[in-house]
């Protein structure tokens, strides 16, 4: 079995005040009703589901004024985050984490900052969530958890598990983007990360783009963090998320790349985000998600 370690801890974390739209926050439920533990269960793997992590549910979903719109919220629930991944590590455990909008990103990979030195990062992806407070044209915070989790930053949001862990631009890869801000491009850029765009999807297939990706978040780091956020599909078979950009990956592109990750037994933590069953239809989305963890926990057709 390529995924060595064959004890999963199940995290929710109903969080939406990352993004600006509201049902984000019913991702975790959605996905946990489209049966993620039996099908992890069938693979011969040891599920433990904490449950979801406490979100204060008493405040608005569109916060007005703010520059980082409930930033004060945001770090509370990651916070709360990085200490469960943390301490599920530590008990030995697999993180699989579900959200909940992407700025939870921010506590998974804190949390496993604890404990793996050298991180690599996946980060798959419509978007390259790379924004600062000071290029945010929208204030929301998941479109900043990639910066946040490379040291950039607020420092509410940066001093998140110390300010000290951080990954690095070398060992992330970037797949699927298609919807880049210009602080964003000048960012990516800036630090050399490497952005796997849907035109080398396209131009080379995704067997050749995981294959240098894979190489990208392996070469000198202890282990890999998948961050897979449902909108880097093609919003015409994964409609269930808040921000569809067109022109996606495809099911099989996307189970192609899990596959393959399975395959390279590299992973330490994943994190499944943006499931939005407010903009899905039948659940299919959260049905996908599930149909992926499966795929990069092992799964085959034949
Ligand atoms: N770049 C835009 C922003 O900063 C859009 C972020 C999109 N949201 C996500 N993240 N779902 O991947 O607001
Ligand atoms: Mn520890
Ligand atoms: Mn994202
Ligand atoms: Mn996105």
């Amino acid at each position: 079995k390529a995924v060595k370690n064959n004890k999963i801890s199940l995290i929710g974390v109903p969080l939406q005040y990352g993004a600006d739209r509201t049902g984000v926050d019913m991702g975790p439920s959605a996905i946990r009703s489209s049966h993620v533990q039996t099908r992890l269960e069938a693979l011969g793997y040891h599920i433990r589901d904490l449950g979801d992590i406490h979100v204060n549910r008493t405040i608005e979903a569109c916060a007005a004024g703010e520059k980082l719109k409930h930033l004060k919220e945001i770090k509370n629930v990651n916070s709360q985050l990085c200490q469960v991944v943390a301490d599920e590590m530590d008990k030995g455990q697999f993180p699989l984490v579900l959200g909940g909008d992407h700025s939870i990103a921010i506590g998974t990979i804190k949390g496993v900052l604890q404990h793996v030195n050298k991180l690599g990062v996946i980060w798959f992806d419509a978007h390259t969530d790379v924004n600062t407070d000071e290029t945010t044209f929208t204030g929301n915070i998941h479109g900043m958890s990639l910066a946040v989790a490379l040291g950039y930053g607020h420092h509410e949001l940066t001093s998140i598990g110390g300010a000290e862990k951080t990954i690095r631009p070398e060992n992330v890869a970037i797949i699927g983007a298609r919807s880049i801000d210009p602080g964003e491009r000048k960012f990516l850029k800036e630090k050399g990360i490497r952005v796997f765009t849907m035109h080398d999807i396209d131009r080379n297939g995704m067997k050749q783009v995981m294959e240098e990706a894979l190489e990208i978040v392996t070469n000198g780091t202890d282990g890999v963090h998948l961050s897979l956020d449902l909108d880097g599909m093609d919003p015409g078979e994964a409609p269930g998320v808040g921000t569809p950009v067109s022109g996606g990956m495809s099911y099989r592109e996307s189970h192609l790349a899990m596959e393959m990750l399975y395959e390279r037994d590299c992973l330490v933590s994943a994190e499944f985000v943006e499931v939005n069953p407010m903009m899905d239809q039948h659940n299919k989305t959260a049905k996908i998600a599930v149909e992926l963890i499966g795929s990069v926990f092992g799964e085959r057709i034949l």
